[in-house]
């Protein structure tokens, strides 16, 4: 799919400020791609839809992970959570996208799991980085970014991890298996 039948698709499913991000996304993730040597072409589809289910319905959304996603916990952990496997799964099914790399980059990017692809640290980071964020902590994320993918990744699950504490909301375990599999890889 070319990107601007991509963009074009997901529009709809978006507010203007969303949509925006979405492009700030993609043009971070062709560019991340393009330094660490990812493919530029599914970095560039997983960003264009990494946020497809971010204004659906909460109750579907929780319905759909009831039947049709495997790991049911992460409805103990917040809302936020589950645009990211619930979008994989429209993407799939209503898009008709079977690229798996692709769809775990989606399922991924908010959490992000232990033993990420390439990719999928690829779309993190690129969703974490775009030139629209501006929140505390970006700049130094953005900088690793330009040297150390892994690094990277780390500094922005430090600090997502620190913005939930501060706020006294729930922490979800695979969130904080990635950092601790990237650390301990670091070393
Ligand atoms: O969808 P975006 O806003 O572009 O970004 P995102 O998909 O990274 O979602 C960010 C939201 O997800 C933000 O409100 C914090 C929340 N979040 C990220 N990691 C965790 C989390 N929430 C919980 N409860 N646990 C996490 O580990
Ligand atoms: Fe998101
Ligand atoms: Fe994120
Ligand atoms: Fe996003």
């Amino acid at each position: 799919m070319d990107q601007k039948k991509a963009l074009q698709i997901v529009k709809p499913h978006l507010t203007e400020h969303r949509y925006t991000h979405t492009v700030g996304v993609m043009n971070t993730a062709i560019e991340l791609a393009e330094r660490f040597q990812a493919d530029k072409k599914k970095a560039e589809l997983a960003a264009i839809f990494h946020d497809y289910a971010k204004f659906r319905d909460k109750q579907e959304m929780c319905a759909l992970v009831e039947s049709s996603i495997e790991d049911k916990t992460i409805l103990g952990y917040g809302d936020e959570l589950l645009h990211a496997p619930c979008g994989a799964y429209y993407v799939e099914h209503e898009v008709g996208i079977k690229d798996e790399e692709v769809l775990n980059a989606i399922r991924y990017h908010t959490t992000g799991r232990p033993n990420m692809t390439l990719l999928e640290k690829v779309i993190f980071l690129a969703d974490y980085i775009e030139p629209g964020r501006q929140f505390k902590g970006v700049d130094e994320v953005r900088k690793l970014s330009e040297t150390n993918l892994d690094e990277a990744v780390i500094q922005a699950l430090d600090n997502t991890v620190s913005f939930l504490m501060k706020r006294r909301q729930l922490v979800y375990p695979e969130t904080i298996a990635t950092y601790n599999e990237l650390v301990v890889k670091q070393k």
